[in-house]
């Protein structure tokens, strides 16, 4: 069974019970949020043997956290919990049918994650695959040295560096985004949405995203309504029509689109059904409010069987 490690802050997600706005709530509903948190459950729960490596306050909130991703099949006994800072929580607005996300994550225990933790961490050794968004570099406090940690750390493993943009304009304001450019160039797989690509960098087309990376990752770009695409350092291309949803809400589908690919990807699948994979985990969470669904994988499966027929029609 392929081994998996993603990085990145768990936050306590809120929102209105029975989907009300903040203003209306009377009660509120909580699960677990994070966008490598997101991934790490899915991917448990697509059966892989997955860690979560990060930090979280010694608060009622990261006991939670600790508690739930635990159930969801992930192992968090690399997890450092500290005393001094809290974890980090969002709220989701509900408005009109629209989310929105208020942070209160300044000067959590995950902004503390260092270069000292990626470089000794054991759960790092002897694993497949290392997932990180662009969220981790976004929020530690020293993104240069973490992302320096972390390549050196993948060139002595050798194991496979997988980072997904999620770009989030609110964590950037005036920092500099050359570690997380760094990071991306030096990753084996980057996962990214076309839009964000052109927001964060400037990048208008595959073309471009893939020039602006140049030349080492594999590229996967997401163009949500129409289409997915992988890109090849060599030049192989392979694109996949989306699927039609109805959506409840959005946000975690991309971590639900990067743990299908992934998981296809660790399976040795082709391109194109890694992308339809992506398709179909992502389809499960914009089907519920939560930013993470879980559908067993034999079910999962049998629709892919139906929907790679699709793809290779
Ligand atoms: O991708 C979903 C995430 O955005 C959400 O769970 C919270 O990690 C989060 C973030 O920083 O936006």
């Amino acid at each position: 069974m392929s081994r998996v490690v993603c990085i990145g802050e768990g936050l306590l997600v809120l929102r209105g019970y029975d989907d009300s706005s903040l203003e209306h709530a009377t009660l509120l509903a909580r699960c677990v949020g994070g966008a490598e948190c997101n991934v790490a459950l899915a991917l448990a729960d697509l059966g892989l043997d997955v860690s979560w490596l990060s930090r979280v306050g010694e608060d009622s909130f990261g006991r939670l956290l600790l508690t739930q991703m635990r159930r969801g099949g992930v192992d968090v006994s690399a997890v450092v919990r500290d005393p001094e800072r809290p974890t980090g929580l969002y709220f989701k607005d509900r408005v009109e049918g629209r989310s929105s996300m208020r942070y209160h994550r300044a000067g959590s225990a995950a902004t503390a994650l260092d270069a000292a933790l990626i470089e000794s961490s054991p759960a790092l050794g002897g694993v497949d695959l290392v997932h990180v968004s662009g969220i981790t570099v976004g929020v530690v406090e020293d993104p240069s040295a973490v992302v320096d940690a972390l390549l050196r750390r993948r060139d002595a493993e050798g194991w496979e560096l997988s980072v997904d943009l999620n770009w989030r304009p609110v964590l950037w304001g005036s920092r500099d985004p050359e570690p997380l450019l760094r990071l991306l160039r030096g990753a084996d797989l980057v996962l990214a949405g076309a839009d964000e690509a052109g927001v964060a960098f400037g990048a208008e087309d595959a073309d471009a995203v893939v020039d602006m990376l140049g030349g080492r990752p594999t590229v996967v770009l997401k163009d949500d309504a129409h289409r997915a695409c992988v890109r090849r350092p060599g030049g192989g291309h392979v694109e996949v029509p989306a699927l039609t949803v109805q959506v409840v809400e959005t946000i975690g589908a991309g971590d639900g689109f990067a743990a299908g690919f992934l998981a296809a990807r660790l399976s040795g699948e082709p391109d194109a059904v890694c992308l339809r994979m992506g398709h179909l985990q992502a389809a499960l969470t914009l089907a519920t409010e939560a930013d993470q669904a879980s559908a067993a994988a034999a079910p999962l499966r049998a629709l892919l069987r139906g929907a790679t027929e699709e793809v290779w029609a």
